[in-house]
């Protein structure tokens, strides 16, 4: 056998014998589905820009109109995209086990629509929005498709209450993380027989640190690159999650119904 089906079936036997199971996900696995990731480059209009320098208040501040069309371009591509084989299989994985928890730093909305039933949005939703001002309180979500036509040439529409911009409901570098999906994220990290890190370059806080958080939890890593985490994982799947994920829930499934 090769390395990747050693510790393949190595991590299927760990998490066999456990009940709660943790994945922590990145954009890695929504690539497959064509979302691209945040080390992918750019293109157009930002191809010259850091996403760390775009997804940030000042940037919004400086550029309403730029950011403002960034995220609506990836909004409008996730609208065309389908969850891939890797988000499915994290949703097949509820049938094995009592508790799956998905703590995702992605906006897209994949896990749901691949339908995952306990999903905690660490960065927001990149479908949604609300009030730049927060004029109702944080957060003041605004819908859309009540308002009035904008010019979209002149950048991002107003907010109906207050005329701050409207911006999308993401949390930008320097923003803190919704408190209960941290929270929501930190328990069930702390509760966790094995957490699944899938897909994500571990370098973005503080949900980097989730996976740490448990001493007794098993770590296993499911990227195609060497990260600068790869090396405190217990198992360490260099693979593609679309490919992997599939093969990992079905031999678990092997293990836990024989
Ligand atoms: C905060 C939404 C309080 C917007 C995003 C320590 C503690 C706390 C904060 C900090 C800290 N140190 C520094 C900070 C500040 C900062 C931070 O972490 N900076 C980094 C750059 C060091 N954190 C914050 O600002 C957070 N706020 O903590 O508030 C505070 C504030 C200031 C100072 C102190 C405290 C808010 C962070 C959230 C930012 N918003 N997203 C949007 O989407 O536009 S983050 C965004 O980038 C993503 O959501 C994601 O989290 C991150 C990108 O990371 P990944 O998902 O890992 O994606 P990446 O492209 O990097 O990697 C993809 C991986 O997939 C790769 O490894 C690749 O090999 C792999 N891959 C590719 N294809 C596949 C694959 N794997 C498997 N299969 C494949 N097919």
């Amino acid at each position: 056998m090769n390395d990747l089906e050693d510790q393949l079936l190595a991590a299927a036997a760990a998490m066999a014998t456990g009940e709660r199971i943790v994945a922590v996900t990145g954009a890695g696995i929504s690539a497959e589905s064509g979302v691209p990731t945040f080390r992918d480059a750019q293109t157009g209009l930002w191809s010259s820009f850091n996403p760390q320098e775009l997804a940030t208040p000042d940037a919004f501040e400086r550029n309403p109109r730029l950011v403002w069309d960034w995220y609506a371009m990836r909004a409008a591509r996730v609208g065309e995209v389908q969850p891939n084989p890797g988000h499915l299989a994290l949703h097949d994985l509820e049938t094995l086990f009592p508790s799956v928890i998905i703590a995702t730093q992605n906006v897209d909305g994949l896990h749901q629509r691949a339908g995952s039933s306990k999903v905690i949005t660490l960065h927001g939703d990149i479908t949604r929005y609300q009030c730049f001002a927060d004029c109702q309180g944080r957060l003041t979500p605004i819908d859309l498709t009540s308002l009035p036509s904008w010019d979209t040439a002149a950048g991002p529409p107003r907010c109906p209450h207050c005329g701050a911009y409207v911006r999308p409901a993401v949390v930008w570098f320097g923003e803190m993380l919704p408190p209960g999906a941290l929270d929501a994220a930190e328990t069930a990290c702390r509760m966790a027989d094995t957490i699944l890190v899938i897909g994500t370059s571990g370098e973005v806080y503080p949900a980097a640190a989730l996976p740490f958080i448990n001493p007794h939890a098993k770590r296993i890593e499911v990227n195609l690159a060497e990260t600068s985490i790869s090396r405190r994982m217990h198992y360490r799947l260099r693979s593609s999650a679309g490919a992997v994920l599939p093969k990992l829930v079905d031999a678990v499934q092997r293990l836990r119904n024989p």
